[in-house]
């Protein structure tokens, strides 16, 4: 007999159709060749994939108005929330700027921390996992 795992594709129950075609008058029942794996509750180990966090770093030498354009370039931030973001870094020294999955996370990190240095100017950012409940 053909075996289903409903958990595999991370659903709670599956039904899998019969496996010969129905003779005209048959009955429209499970009795009929088709296979019902009953419900039951989906795996708890089947778990979202985690949060990444885009950190920006305070440092000296960067331009204010440079790390403001690269909020808005990169974040899609308007000016003001670039704005507020920019000052939280350079008063407390670092500040999460965005949360993604993590290839998007690394992506975004890559692109402002290379964008910075094709600028000659040493402003990092970095990425951090979310902390999991
Ligand atoms: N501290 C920088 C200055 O005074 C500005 C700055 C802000 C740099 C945020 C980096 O992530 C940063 N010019």
């Amino acid at each position: 007999m053909r075996q289903a795992n409903a958990n595999q594709y991370g659903l709670s129950s599956v039904v899998l159709p019969r496996a010969r075609p129905r003779a005209s008058g048959e009955a429209d029942d499970d009795t009929d060749g088709s296979i019902v794996v009953k419900e039951r509750p989906a795996d708890p180990q089947v778990k979202p994939p985690p949060m990444y966090k885009v950190i920006l770093l305070n440092d000296d030498y960067t331009p204010q108005e440079f790390v403001v354009h690269v909020l808005m370039k990169f974040f899609y931030m308007d000016f003001d929330k670039a704005e507020r973001l920019m000052l939280l870094v350079h008063t407390t020294g670092s500040a999460v700027i965005a949360i993604y999955p993590r290839d998007i996370a690394e992506t975004k990190s890559e692109q402002v921390n290379h964008y910075a240095q094709e600028n000659n100017y040493p402003l990092k950012s970095a990425v951090e996992q979310t902390d999991e409940d």
